[in-house]
C-alpha cells in the first residue's frame, strides 16, 4: 500500500525529477553545476532554493566520504527536505472540523473536496459538502455529482444564492448531522478582484456566526502545474483571508514539480495535500521527505 502510495508520487514528479536525475547521478563539476542550476531553475524550485540544492551537491562530494557513496541526488533530496521544514501545527480537530476550499478558477477545488472526502471517509469519518459555488451555473451539480458516487450529502443554494448564506446552512446541517468534516467548495475567482475577495471574507465571517470556531481551516488548493506563477496569487489569497494551509494539485505529469517548494518557503503554509491524479485516490498527505525524494528521482 504504502508502496503503490509513493509510486504513484513517483510518477507523478517524474517529469520534474527527469530534467536533474541525469545531473544529479554522476560528479558535480562547474560546468554540471551550471546546467544543474538552469534545470532547477526551470523546474520552478525559485533562486534560493536552487542554490541552496546546489551547493549542498557539490559539498557533498567534495567533503564527505558517505556523502560521495549516496551521491549528489541524496544531498539533493535533503536540502529540498530542510528547504520545506516549517513549524507546522497538525490540522485542527474539531467534531466539525469546517474546511474551506479556496481558489482560482480551474485549480482544482471541485474534485479535491471529493478526494478528501473519499480520503476522510475511508478513515470512517463521515463528511458533508457546502456547494457554496453558487456563482457558476454547473458547480453545484458537478459537486452533486461527485457527492452521489462517494455517498456525501451536499447542502446547497440556488443558482446565484449568497454563497455565504449555502455556507452557513451547510455548517449547521453538518454541526447537526454529526458531520466530521464540513468541506465548503467555492468559486473559482480571479485574486485580482478585490470585490471577489471581499466575498470571500464574507464566508469566513458568516461560515463563523453559524460555528464560532469555524473555519477551522482555509485552504488554497493551487494548480501545480503552473508553477512559480502560483505564487502571487497565493500571496493574495494569503493577505485577503489568512490560509492556513496549500493543496497543490496537478502534480502529476507537470516539469514544474519544484514551485512548491517557492510557495512553501515564501509564504510559510504548509502543505497539507497534494493531488497527483483526477480520481478520487489520487489526493495524498503531503510529507515533505517523500515529495523532496520524488522530485529528484529516488525511491522511498
Ligand atoms: N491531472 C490532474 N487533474 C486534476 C487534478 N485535480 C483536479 N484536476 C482536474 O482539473 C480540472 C478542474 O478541476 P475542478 O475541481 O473543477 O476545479 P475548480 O477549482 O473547482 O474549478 P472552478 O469551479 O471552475 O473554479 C478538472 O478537469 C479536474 O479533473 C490533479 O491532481 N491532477
Ligand atoms: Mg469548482
Amino acid at each position: 500500500m504504502l508502496g503503490g502510495f509513493f509510486q504513484r508520487l513517483k510518477s507523478g514528479l517524474s517529469r520534474t525529477a527527469e530534467a536533474v536525475s541525469n545531473l544529479l547521478s554522476k560528479p558535480i563539476d562547474a560546468q554540471s553545476a551550471e546546467a544543474l542550476r538552469t534545470q532547477l531553475l526551470a523546474a520552478d524550485f525559485g533562486p534560493v532554493t536552487t542554490e541552496e540544492i546546489v551547493t549542498a551537491t557539490q559539498a557533498a562530494w567534495k567533503n564527505n566520504a558517505s556523502a560521495r557513496q549516496a551521491g549528489p541526488a541524496e544531498a539533493a533530496a535533503e536540502a529540498i527536505e530542510k528547504a520545506l521544514s516549517l513549524p507546522t501545527a497538525p490540522v485542527t480537530t474539531h467534531p466539525s472540523t469546517v474546511i474551506m476550499l479556496l481558489g482560482v478558477n480551474g485549480a482544482g477545488k471541485t474534485t479535491t473536496a471529493a478526494k478528501l472526502s473519499a480520503h476522510w471517509q475511508q478513515q470512517q469519518k463521515k463528511c458533508l459538502f457546502g456547494a457554496c459555488d453558487t456563482f457558476r451555473a454547473a458547480a453545484g451539480e458537478q459537486l452533486q455529482a461527485w457527492a452521489g458516487r462517494i455517498g456525501v450529502e451536499v447542502i446547497g443554494g440556488a443558482h446565484g444564492a449568497d454563497a455565504a448564506a449555502v455556507a452557513f446552512d451547510a455548517v449547521k446541517a453538518g454541526v447537526a448531522r454529526g458531520a466530521d468534516y464540513i468541506i465548503l467548495d467555492t468559486a473559482g475567482r480571479l485574486h485580482t478582484k478585490s470585490h471577489l475577495l471581499e466575498e470571500l471574507r464574507k464566508v469566513v465571517r458568516v461560515t463563523a456566526k453559524a460555528l464560532p470556531t469555524a473555519p477551522h481551516e482555509k485552504w488554497l488548493v493551487v494548480d501545480g502545474s503552473l508553477g512559480i506563477n502560483s505564487l502571487e496569487q497565493a500571496r493574495i489569497f494569503h493577505e485577503s483571508v489568512g490560509l492556513t494551509g496549500l493543496i497543490v494539485t496537478k502534480l502529476d505529469g507537470t516539469a514544474k514539480g519544484g514551485a512548491l517548494v517557492a510557495i512553501v518557503r515564501e509564504l510559510k503554509i504548509p502543505v497539507r495535500f497534494i493531488g497527483v491524479g483526477e480520481k478520487p485516490e489520487d489526493l495524498q498527505p503531503f510529507e515533505a521527505r517523500a515529495y523532496a525524494r520524488s522530485v529528484v528521482g529516488l525511491s522511498a
